[in-house]
């Protein structure tokens, strides 16, 4: 395999373990703490969760290794959207495994949760681990979105960990997948099977995140990638002087990316899904609201800008959820099909516009053709519009521009438009990622080795150097609720939405009128990996507001 210069010396990086995982196996004991209850809906979720319910939280310390001495064989699992450090993971387990015992074995299934049903899996030495210590991707297994929830699946899993002889099963997702890991582990412990589950907490989303868990990994890394050619468009921005950027950034549902990019950057707009809903702000609202300040900063000479539109943000305007939930409607069944037999788009539209009530249709009119079209384009497996194909940043330049124009607004506005996703889905994860996930491995190997099942790997303290940080392990059923999902009730982690009542959202919020018609822009450059801490391993603006740091 071809290898890059960093990639070589990446190999060499020793991630930094929390001060209490530093001082070999033989030294890491458990100290139990009170047992938990879930979030809420305290009866329902242990009634679905007899066996796993109202474990106690747990942290690791200093002291004798009492742990029981026994061959383990761990099959580990990457599941959904890659997000960088996923293999420092991998990493991290496999050493804490091989360093308990040289008999203990790691399979890896590929390609996501369907490899666990499938039973395609590799076995993990070391030049086989080495080739990937502190790389970005999930290519070292691969990554899908197969969800295990179903009891045909687990019967099969539970097949396929009895041939291996497995004894647990480490899932590194995000929300759904520790979701299913704790439905898995219940599975498992009301089998009688001995397999146990532990999850990990992955998103670059960064909204798998609540009084436990502070962050999931691969934010950190996702978003300063993401800052770092942000500063570089502002940079060019006020260097020419002439373009409004129109930058989405990625995050299916949460605002958290945006956030913290705008934290990071300082733009002139930056749009926040949750205040959207909260507000119940129109299209026409927001276009007014980025107007302004294309208007402000124009009269002050300024006909440039960036603005920051998180992917998910139009399924937070209420007018335009409704116009999606009437097209689906619309489209569904037979009509659907009557619909995609038309030709010619006045045909299609004369449809839709028979189809819509007169306020959708409102809203459908003064989108630009382009994502009128779209609209009606691809449609997920369910027959739904796929709302993340909606080219958002292209459509609020494009209402911007109608504003302007009734405005009589006669100044400058040409705008560009760039999409920030894939671009930092893999990147080489941060230090801060690097440490954070191999600490997250090692710590899960820890929870597996003392017997906890339906348990995430948890390591907390993460604002302070990891020297300081927490390592430990939370029952899942503990982050629980119940929601209504696809018309049944179901138990789920709760995602998590940017808080408006939040710190580094009131941060931005008393800095944005500024920036908004200034030009503020902070550059962040490139990650370093190398030099002093405080540029190294610096944390994100988000962690640390939120921890007072
Ligand atoms: P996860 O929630 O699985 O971590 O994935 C998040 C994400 O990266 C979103 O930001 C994005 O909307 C989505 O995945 C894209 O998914 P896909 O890789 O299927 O295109």
């Amino acid at each position: 395999m071809n290898q890059s210069p960093l990639q070589k010396a990446r190999y060499q990086y020793q991630p930094k373990l929390p001060g209490m995982l530093r001082n070999g196996i033989s030294e890491i004991c458990v100290k139990e703490g009170a047992a938990t209850q879930s979030v809420a809906d305290q009866e329902k979720i242990q009634a679905l969760f007899p066996n796993t319910y109202g474990e106690k939280e747990i942290t690791f310390e200093k002291g004798a290794n009492t742990s029981e001495a026994k061959k383990q064989v761990v099959g580990v699992i990457l599941s959904g959207g890659q997000a960088p450090g996923g293999h420092n993971v991998v990493c991290g387990l496999y050493d804490a495994l091989k360093a308990t015992s040289s008999e203990n074995t790691l399979l890896g299934f590929k390609n996501g949760p369907s490899g666990l049903l499938d039973d395609d899996y590799v076995e993990f030495d070391d030049a086989y681990i080495d080739a990937y210590r502190n790389t970005g991707g999930f290519d070292i297994i691969g990554s899908g979105r197969t969800k295990l929830e179903t009891e045909e699946q687990f019967a099969v899993a539970s097949e396929v960990c009895k041939k291996h002889g497995i004894t647990a099963i480490v899932i590194i997702g995000g929300d759904d997948s520790n979701t299913n890991a704790a439905v898995l582990a219940e599975y498992f412990a009301a089998h009688k099977t001995g397999v146990q589950v532990i999850g990990c907490p992955k998103t670059i989303d960064g909204d798998l995140k609540n009084e436990d868990i502070e962050c999931s990994f691969g934010f950190d890394t996702a978003t300063k990638t993401y800052s770092e050619v942000i500063g570089n468009i502002e940079r060019d921005a006020n260097s020419a002087k002439k373009y409004w950027h129109f930058i989405k950034v990625m995050g299916r549902s949460a605002s958290h990316v945006a956030l913290e990019c705008a934290l990071e950057t300082q733009p002139n707009i930056c749009l926040i899904s949750e205040e959207v809903a909260e507000k119940k702000m129109s299209l026409s609202q927001i276009a007014d609201y980025i107007a302004d300040s294309v208007e402000k900063r124009a009269a002050k000479g300024m006909n440039f800008g960036v603005a920051i539109i998180p992917e998910g943000v139009v399924e937070f305007v209420p007018e335009f959820k409704s116009l999606i939930a009437e097209i689906n409607e619309l489209l569904a069944g037979a009509q659907g099909e009557a619909f995609n037999a038309l030709e010619s788009w006045e045909e299609k539209y004369a449809f839709i516009e028979k189809g819509l009530t007169a306020e959708s249709m409102a809203v459908f009119a003064i989108l630009p053709q382009t994502i009128q079209q779209q609209l009606f384009l691809e449609r997920d497996p369910h027959g739904n519009v796929q709302v993340s194909l909606i080219e958002s940043e292209k459509l609020f330049s494009a209402l911007v521009k109608d504003k302007l124009d009734a405005r009589g607004y006669t100044g400058r506005f040409s705008a560009l438009h760039h999409f920030f996703g894939y671009e930092g889905r893999c990147a080489f994860p941060s230090n801060f990622d690097a440490d954070y996930c191999y600490s997250l491995g090692y710590n899960a190997f820890m929870l597996i080795q003392y017997g906890y099942t339906g348990y995430l790997s948890k390591v907390s303290n993460l604002a302070k150097p990891a020297e300081e940080w927490v390592a430990g392990g939370m029952p899942i059923t503990k982050m629980m609720n119940m929601e209504r999902r696809n018309g049944e009730d179901k138990p789920v982690i709760k995602k998590a939405l940017v808080e408006l009542d939040g710190k580094p959202f009131k941060y931005f919020e008393a800095h944005r009128d500024q920036w908004a018609v200034e030009t503020a822009y902070t550059y962040p450059g490139a990650i370093q990996y190398y030099g002093p801490a405080e540029v190294c391993d610096l944390t994100t603006r988000t962690l640390a507001l939120e921890k007072g740091e």
